[in-house]
């Protein structure tokens, strides 16, 4: 294991979210090793943590005064073992290859646990959508998907959207699929409804990371109805684990994007939470314009470089980040608990730092890793892969049911795998050791590739 991590540090010196990510599941399935030493048989760890293919290309495309602009593009398929490559494209200028990789990575054992058959990859472009004309994305996606085309698929890789790629993003990549390779097939998820989009993905990841919350609480007789709630991000998936949580009684105090962030003490209710919805899809404003319409809520800007973010300072019982990967740290994590959290789940990938997620589980709360609570989206992703092949549509409530039931055997497969090796409670171990024996045990059945 140790090698591993020392081999990761000379191999790609420099990728610390890699290095971060491998580093927690390492150290979660050292266990599982012990136990089973033929998990280190043919190399089968080096070839884990080694992306099965890496696909890196320019993307050079014009603005609407004509300037042109190179970006890059990525696709990081990282294994396929269990299924074809499948996971998100991501547009944010912070995007580079050791991100790129820590997501595949995490990826791969999410998609393991949604009980669907689906690979894990990660995919996007340093492009920042923000502020540009709808031209101009589009032709950006236009030429990325250019090149993309030739190496996904609707049986090889199927990506999906992520930060700065929703509908707008996915249609126009669609369209440059279809007319490139003459083909109406299923080769990116998230699609629109009418032109073979699956109903409850726009809202699963967030939906599913409530459903998960709502496990874990059930754990200890008690529900979220009541319970106050500070949300992070007011993309894709806070705004649908905002929906779900006032939906089930839960009271949500906060909501975030990268410039600050709103308190509103009287919670954000249905009819606040369509103002929002409306300002970042709409309109794509920024949250402080909340304070505009409801001037009894609060605005902080988060800019400045204290050691610590406000937003996870505030009194609550339930903490959902959902914006990016490192925004809670050992001491945002000690404010949490200090001030009254007992619930963690994670809608955003590895939003807690390693130290933090430590601090959750030695004071014994409820902690839950994303690869577990945000897997509803990738998993109903799925299940629009498998409307797609048949042809036809599931209602809301076969797919909400479907989602439910995944979330629920994704919670049971964490508490029983974290049982099985003396973790019992630990979510995070129980994520990791579940994806990892599925994964490693489909590689060692299909040989050395
Ligand atoms: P969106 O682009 O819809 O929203 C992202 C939100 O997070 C925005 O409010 C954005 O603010 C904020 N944010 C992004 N980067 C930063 C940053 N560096 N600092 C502070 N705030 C930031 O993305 P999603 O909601 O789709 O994704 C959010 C997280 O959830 C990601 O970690 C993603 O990997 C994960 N996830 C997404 C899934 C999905 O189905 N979409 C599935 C599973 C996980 P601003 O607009 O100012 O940038
Ligand atoms: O991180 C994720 O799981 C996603 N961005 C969704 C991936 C997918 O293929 O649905």
């Amino acid at each position: 294991m140790i090698d591993i991590l020392k081999r990761i540090k000379r191999r790609d010196p420099g990728e610390k979210e890699f290095y971060q990510a491998v580093q927690e599941v390492m150290e979660t399935v050292k266990p599982v090793l012990d136990r089973h030493p033929e998990y280190r048989q043919d190399a089968a760890l080096e070839r884990l943590t080694e992306p099965e293919r890496i696909i890196m290309f320019r993307v050079p495309w014009a603005d609407d005064q004509g300037n042109i602009h190179v970006n890059r593009g990525f696709r990081v398929e990282m294994n396929s073992a269990i299924g074809p490559f499948k996971g998100g494209l991501r547009f944010h200028p912070s995007v580079n290859l050791s991100i790129l990789k820590f997501l595949a990575f995490e990826q791969v054992f999410k998609n393991a646990l949604t009980t669907l058959s689906m690979g894990g990859a990660k995919g996007g472009s340093d492009f920042d959508p923000k502020g540009k004309s709808d031209k101009e994305v589009m032709r950006f996606c236009q030429n990325f998907m250019t090149e993309l085309s030739r190496h996904i698929g609707p049986s090889s890789d199927i990506p999906e959207g992520d930060i700065g790629v929703g509908t707008r993003e996915i249609g126009f990549l669609f369209g440059m699929y279809k007319k490139v390779r003459n083909e109406f097939t299923g080769v990116l998820t998230g699609k629109g409804l009418g032109w073979g989009g699956s109903l409850i993905r726009p809202e699963a990841t967030g939906y599913g990371n409530v459903y998960f919350a709502s496990e874990m609480l059930s754990t200890i007789n008690e529900t979220l109805e009541g319970k106050t709630c500070l949300i992070s991000g007011s993309g894709n998936v806070a705004l649908h684990t905002a929906e779900k949580i006032i939906e089930l009684g839960g009271k949500v105090l906060t909501m975030s994007d990268s410039s600050g962030y709103i308190y509103d003490e009287e919670g954000i209710d249905r009819g606040k939470l369509d103002f929002i919805k409306r300002l970042k899809n709409i309109r794509r404003g920024r949250i402080k314009e909340y304070i505009d319409k409801y001037s009894e809520a609060l605005y902080t800007e988060t800019e400045s470089l204290l050691d610590y973010n406000p937003i996870w300072a505030q009194r609550a019982d339930c903490a959902f980040p959902c914006a990016t990967q490192n925004e809670i740290n050992e001491k945002d994590a000690s404010n949490l608990v200090n001030n009254g959290v007992r619930l963690v789940s994670e809608g955003a990938e590895m939003p807690c730092r390693l130290e933090a997620i430590h601090v959750f589980l030695d004071r014994k709360i409820l902690y839950a890793p994303g690869k577990a609570s945000n897997a509803g989206g990738v998993a109903v992703s799925g299940l629009e892969m498998a409307q797609n092949s048949m042809r036809l549509n599931w209602t809301r409530e076969e797919v909400d049911n479907r989602l439910k039931m995944i979330m629920k055997s994704i919670h049971q497969t964490c508490l029983d795998a974290a049982a099985e090796f003396g973790e019992s409670g630990n979510y995070m171990a129980g994520a990791n050791i579940a994806g990892f024996v599925k994964v490693v045990n489909a590689m060692l059945d299909q040989g050395i590739v």
